[in-house]
């Protein structure tokens, strides 16, 4: 951790990864945020996954759902029943970073259905998957959310690759993908969703800087920054940063002290829009080939099935 604030603060443009977004009050700031009438992204995708999916994930019949960045696996429920009507024994290995919050959802999801075989996996969703391997198959994986938006392309190919290693012939590879502005989707309506009128994607973003004090030592002042979330259209992708308000020195434990100049900004995340020759080339790239394809029919959001090559 203090190595990644570390280098990012070292940048020319400052950076934070994304993932330490998620301790437990962030994961439940996240949630929020899913519910706000501004965020799209969860209920559009919800839409197409009782709409569409499911019937795909029927006729595929997986045993076991491999999810990559569960969080609270709400939208889990409808591939796990979708996978109901296909086999009886049923298995549940969601990935995901926030510990706390996949401990409490596997509580929940076993509670439901106790016959569910769940088996949670706290890790980066980037590293080996190698858990696979015991899992009955054929396996479905899933990342949902649109989570894949924040990787930059190479490390996007990389995760793709990285499952597709852990693929055997008859597994296939469910994305969840945000689309980028076009004839139906206006860049206003993109650049809304990350800045709601409640100030809850405002909150969410400087609570990282309170979760870096706690856990690593920093002595972030986050009444000093300020949310602000914009469309960058040439790189295709919204980009979330905390500007300093006024001129700001911060410590960090065993790396010295950083300035951090008035108005200047740390780049929290990247959030990446896509289109379907670029998710084609993308998963293509990863050896994996789109089987479906769908949006809601405002363009919003796409959902791609995918098998290995
Ligand atoms: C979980 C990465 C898909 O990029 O839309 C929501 C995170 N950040 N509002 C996204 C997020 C600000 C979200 N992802």
């Amino acid at each position: 951790m203090l190595e990644d604030i570390r280098w990012g603060l070292s940048q020319s443009q400052k950076q934070l990864p994304s993932k330490y977004f998620y301790d437990t009050r962030g994961s439940e700031l996240f949630e929020a945020i899913t519910e706000l009438p501004e965020y799209y992204p969860t209920r559009t995708e919800t839409g197409l996954l009782k709409a569409r999916v499911s019937s795909w994930v029927t006729e595929m019949a997986p045993a076991s759902l491999v999810e990559l960045g569960a969080g609270s696996a709400r939208k889990t429920r409808i591939l796990l029943s979708a996978m109901a009507s296909g086999t009886s024994e049923r298995t549940y290995a969601p990935v995901d970073v926030a510990g706390d919050f996949l401990r409490m959802s596997t509580e929940l999801l076993r509670a439901e259905d106790p016959s569910l075989d769940v088996r949670p996996q706290v890790r980066d969703i980037t590293w080996v998957l190698d858990f696979v391997v015991d899992l009955p198959g054929p396996v479905l994986f899933a990342l949902l959310g649109s989570t894949i938006g924040n990787f930059e392309e190479k490390a996007a190919i990389k995760l793709l690759s990285n499952v597709r290693s852990a693929m055997e012939g008859r597994d296939l590879f469910l994305l969840g993908a945000d689309l980028r502005p076009g004839e139906k989707k206006s860049i206003e309506c993109l650049e809304a969703a990350y800045n709601d009128s409640q100030g809850i994607t405002a909150a969410f973003n400087l609570n990282m800087l309170g979760a870096l004090n706690r856990d690593a030592g920093t002595n972030f002042d986050l009444a000093a920054f300020r949310h602000k979330a914009f469309y960058n259209e040439k790189a295709g992708r919204i980009e979330m940063h905390l500007v300093a308000e006024d001129a700001q020195e911060v410590r960090i434990p065993g790396g010295g002290v950083v300035g951090i100049a008035a108005g200047e900004s740390i780049r929290t995340e990247l959030s990446c829009k896509y289109d379907k020759p670029l998710l084609t080339r993308m998963l293509e790239s990863a050896r994996l080939e789109v089987v479906k394809w769908c949006t809601d029919e405002d363009g919003l959001y796409a959902m791609i099935l995918a098998s290995p090559v």
